[in-house]
């Protein structure tokens, strides 16, 4: 598929610190430590009620690691996803009585634009679950074949791996099984369907039904993907096994990243899929997770379209930090839009305090897990010093932290000293 434009990126001064993230698998903060090409894997979009400021909340954090990386003299191979076919997705089609493909489109469409104004660095490969189901179909035959996954017995075509045969299953999220039961049910499983060899077997392809699309599968049975072996197979496909970072919300942790984890280790019969499972908190409204099932959305684009400056949506929501269940307010945007007025007014005059200090407080701040607010009190300290005045002014000092709150925080201050 089509990625979006890349906004420039400063080069800075010096190299960053080696980045750490916090690991879900292993639950401490952990080193990064990329080859020269770190590869990371983010789960993007189902294409419909996209982008509200949740997804947007996740893909910030995981373009400040993007950006993290580089700064520290890495390339980076970062490819997502579009789960431009699945059952919400054609739920929601048919609700509105539009064609999926057009509603997959117009969304995914509108989600690139609103990443485009948001500054995020676009992925290298950007891949549609439709465009891969060939790879898909090549992928869970090699599983039937080797014993590793069953067709149910119901004359449905539909297929399962079966999970007593994949000794890392649960190691991603650590949870007990009566956890797993509980979150399997809520997003997507089906424990409860007879004929399962286990009740937490996940489905790797579901066989034609009457009225939904369906291409050629495994073994000729037509019918459509599941939703995690979509996900292994363009991870594998493009920046294979044991990449740096897999990334998504915390309402990812289980069941898709797992079964994309043990679907990939059982492909592969190699471990890990990934050395570290990050996830984004999520982005509440009113005091509930905002979700398209919920309704509770807040959109980019409709932000947009009242005139708000997109760096100020960055900064509003960079200001809490990734792993912390945080609210979307009207106030978080107000205090941002300030605050973003503030640096820009003094990072525009000819001289500032020192920069060199906020450069490596910056580094220091985003590499130890990604503390943006942390990196913002820095840059908000510079702004009051610089406005104060004073003896110690540098005349570089503007550009420098213009630069550094580009290439780090990804906000575009406009014209700079
Ligand atoms: N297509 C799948 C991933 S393969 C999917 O989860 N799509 S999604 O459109 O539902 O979500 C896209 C991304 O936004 C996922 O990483 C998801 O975890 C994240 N996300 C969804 N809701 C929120 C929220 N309220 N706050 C933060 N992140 C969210
Ligand atoms: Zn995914």
């Amino acid at each position: 598929m089509l990625s979006w434009p890349a906004p420039l990126l400063p080069t800075l001064p010096g190299t960053g610190p080696v980045l750490k993230v916090y690991d879900t698998a292993r639950a401490e903060v952990v080193p990064t430590s990329p080859d020269r090409t770190a590869r990371m894997y983010v789960c993007g979009i189902t294409p419909y009620d996209a982008t509200h400021l949740g997804h947007a909340a996740t893909y910030l954090a995981f373009d400040l690691i993007n950006r993290l990386w580089r700064d520290a003299g890495h390339a980076v191979h970062y490819v997502q996803n579009v789960t431009d076919i699945d059952d919400p997705l054609l739920e929601r089609a048919e609700r509105d009585g539009e064609d999926w493909v057009v509603l997959a489109m117009r969304e995914t469409a509108l989600f690139r634009e609103d990443m485009t104004a948001l500054r995020v660095l676009p992925p290298e490969d950007y891949v549609g679950a439709v465009e891969a189901i060939p790879g898909i179909v090549a992928q869970i035959e090699r599983l039937l074949d080797a014993g590793l996954a069953y067709v149910l017995d119901d004359g449905s075509g539909d297929i399962y791996h079966d999970i007593s045969q994949a000794p890392g299953f649960g190691s991603e999220s650590r949870y007990d099984e009566q956890t797993m039961l509980g979150f399997f049910a809520e997003r997507g499983g089906d424990p409860d369907r007879s004929g399962k060899r286990n009740r937490l077997d996940p489905l790797l392809w579901r066989g034609r039904r009457e009225g939904e699309p369906s291409w050629a599968g495994p073994h000729g049975g037509d019918g459509r993907p599941g939703w995690h072996i979509e996900c292994a197979c363009i991870a594998l496909d493009t920046i294979g096994m044991a990449f740096d970072v897999q990334g998504g919300g915390s309402d990812l942790v289980f069941p898709h990243h797992e079964y994309s984890a043990v679907h990939a280790e059982a492909l592969t019969g190699t471990k890990p899929f990934a050395q570290a499972y990050v996830h984004a908190a999520m982005i509440g409204l009113d005091g509930e997770k905002m979700s398209k099932s919920r309704g509770n959305l807040v959109f980019v684009s409709k932000l947009r379209g009242e005139g708000t400056d997109p760096m100020a949506i960055r900064l509003a929501l960079l200001s809490g930090h990734y792993r912390t269940d945080r609210a979307w307010t009207a106030d978080l945007l107000t205090e941002a839009e300030g605050r973003l007025a503030t640096w820009r007014r003094a990072v525009a005059l000819d001289a500032g305090a020192p920069a060199g200090p906020v450069l490596h407080g910056l580094r220091e701040r985003l590499t130890d897990d990604l503390d943006s607010p942390g990196a913002i009190a820095l840059v908000d300290e510079w702004a009051r010093q610089t406005l104060a005045g004073g003896a110690d002014l540098e005349e570089e000092a503007p550009r420098v932290i213009c630069d550094a709150v580009d290439a780090l925080l990804g906000v575009d201050l406009g014209d700079c000293g």
